[in-house]
């Protein structure tokens, strides 16, 4: 069984959004043409409290883009997003929904960010998703979405990690790049540690 995973199409994350990546909406298209064809559709939802320990607003003095420590693990500081229940929190009005199977909710612990879809970021706890797919004898996993260095990488190095066959659908994510080179070393990294990077065109 192959299961395709779209990490985070949120409305934050796209254009006009409060955490926005660049290009962002164009992944809405090419995931709604990939849906149909998976056996599988689990999609992960970015789900934070107001009072997020990642959000720049709850450390005074601080800006999005900084690091700090937060309970012993570094944390780059993110504007505040996806707040549970809002709008920014949404898939963006285009994704066809319709199309999952499973939704995966992640970051819901005020004290710890969680970019994987399979774990918190300090692995201490699993959201559900490795259950669910070895549940359904699910060996091949195909990610995409956003944002493709952070959410996507770690949900993919995850997968890697736990022993599943990893794609990654190149045109179907994008990232943030808060330094230039970050969504180029995420993709060298994936495919480093064993994960096959394509276009959507050479899925099959
Ligand atoms: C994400 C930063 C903070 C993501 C989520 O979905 O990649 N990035 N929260
Ligand atoms: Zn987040």
């Amino acid at each position: 069984m192959k299961a395709l995973i779209p990490v985070d199409v949120q409305n934050d994350f796209l254009p006009g959004g409060s955490l926005a990546v660049p290009e962002g909406d164009q992944v809405v298209p090419i995931i709604n043409g990939l849906m149909p064809a998976f056996d599988l559709v689990v999609a992960t939802q970015d789900w934070h409290p107001a009072d997020h320990e990642s959000f720049a607003g709850r450390h005074p003095g601080r800006s999005p883009g900084e690091v700090i420590d937060l309970h012993g693990l570094p944390q780059v500081l993110w504007p505040d997003h996806c707040v549970q229940g809002t709008p920014g929190a949404s898939f963006a009005s285009a994704l066809d929904v319709s199309f999952f199977n499973r939704l995966i909710r992640k970051g819901l612990d005020r004290e710890i960010d969680s970019y994987s879809g399979f774990f918190d970021n300090d692995r201490r706890h699993a959201t559900g998703l490795e259950q669910y797919l070895r549940d359904r004898s699910v060996e091949h996993v195909v990610v995409c979405g956003l944002a493709t260095d952070y959410c996507v990488k770690f949900t993919a190095l995850d997968a890697l990690h736990l022993g599943f066959e990893v794609t990654l659908v190149r045109d179907a994510c994008r990232g943030v790049n808060l330094s230039a080179h970050d969504v180029d070393d995420a993709l060298e990294e994936i495919a480093a540690a064993g994960g096959v990077i394509l276009g959507s065109r050479d899925l099959r």
